[in-house]
């Protein structure tokens, strides 16, 4: 439909599509895009028909980050910040549901925040990663500084941030920035892949394991393992890992069911 700044869809079983839809700003974010992808996230969270959620951008961009053009820098930039950003963000580094950026495009400033909060990334070749920022006086937010120091260590961290050079998909690739950089006209096929084998998967193990590995750097070894062993014990009595027992003996894929 005209003016919808997400485009939602649901493609094979399981897999929701959000697609930002402002290609004439590079689907910069302003209020309307940030509050529907809220939204449908929020949606999609509490959905139990969904189980695996791809972001892209429709058009030559993934998102430009903040719409510089609606914004007012002499607002209240904390409260736009924790009212619109942070909810999104959290929602969804913290979701139960595995999520996969495809990256199209161009990502910059929180348009590369919002990237990287995904658990999976797959980048086109052409596409670039720029934590903008920097360039127009600001400092990276939403996430970035957090991401980015996991994600590629600090010495990168800060030539991404100080510099704020685009970076291009083999770059990103080789600093650990993505998980896998294909060609365009192969993007949507290989991402459509990842996502119907995630919305295969089962439901509570994966969001267990989502949860496991997120916390793991802030942990001891003996804090991760005991957070293992409580996960575990949670997983083996899950209908779904018996269903994954009798398809493992009888040759067979299993047919997960989320509970
Ligand atoms: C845009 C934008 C844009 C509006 C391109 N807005 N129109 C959160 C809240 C509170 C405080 C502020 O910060 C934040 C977080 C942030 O995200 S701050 C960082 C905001 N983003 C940026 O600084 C990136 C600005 N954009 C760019 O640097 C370039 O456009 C990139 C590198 C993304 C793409 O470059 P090109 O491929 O050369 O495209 P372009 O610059 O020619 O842009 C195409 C059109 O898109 C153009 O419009 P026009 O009407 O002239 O065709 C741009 O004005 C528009 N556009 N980014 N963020």
């Amino acid at each position: 439909m005209a003016g919808e700044t997400v485009l939602e869809e649901t493609q094979a079983e399981g897999v929701l599509y959000l697609r930002l839809n402002r290609p004439e700003a590079l689907n910069a974010l302003n209020d309307a895009l940030l509050e529907t992808l809220h939204d449908r996230w929020q949606a999609a969270e509490a959905d139990q028909r969904v189980r695996a959620i791809v972001v892209t951008g429709n058009g030559r961009a993934f998102c430009a980050g903040q719409d510089l053009k609606e914004y007012d820098p002499q607002g209240d930039v904390g409260e736009h910040l924790r009212r619109r950003y942070l909810p999104l963000i959290r929602a969804i580094a913290q979701g139960s549901k595995p999520s996969l950026a495809m990256i199209n495009g161009v990502a910059a400033g929180a348009g590369m925040s919002l990237a990287m909060a995904c658990d999976l990334k797959i980048m086109a070749r052409g596409a670039t990663l720029v934590q903008s920022f920097v360039r127009i006086g600001l400092v990276p937010d939403s996430g970035s500084t957090y991401f980015l120091a996991q994600a590629v260590g600090v010495t990168r961290a800060l030539e991404l941030a100080l510099l704020g050079d685009p970076i291009d998909a083999d770059t990103a690739l080789q600093w650990g920035l993505v998980n896998r950089v294909v060609e365009s006209q192969q993007l949507e096929e290989i991402a459509a892949e990842w996502a119907r084998r995630l919305a295969a998967g089962p439901p509570l193990a994966l969001s267990a394991i989502k949860k496991a590995i997120r916390q793991a750097p802030h942990s001891t070894l003996d804090e991760a393992m005991a957070r293992e062993v409580e996960l575990q014990v949670a997983a083996a009595r899950s209908r779904d890992h018996r269903l994954g027992l009798e398809a493992f003996f009888a040759r067979r894929a299993p047919r997960f069911e989320g509970r």
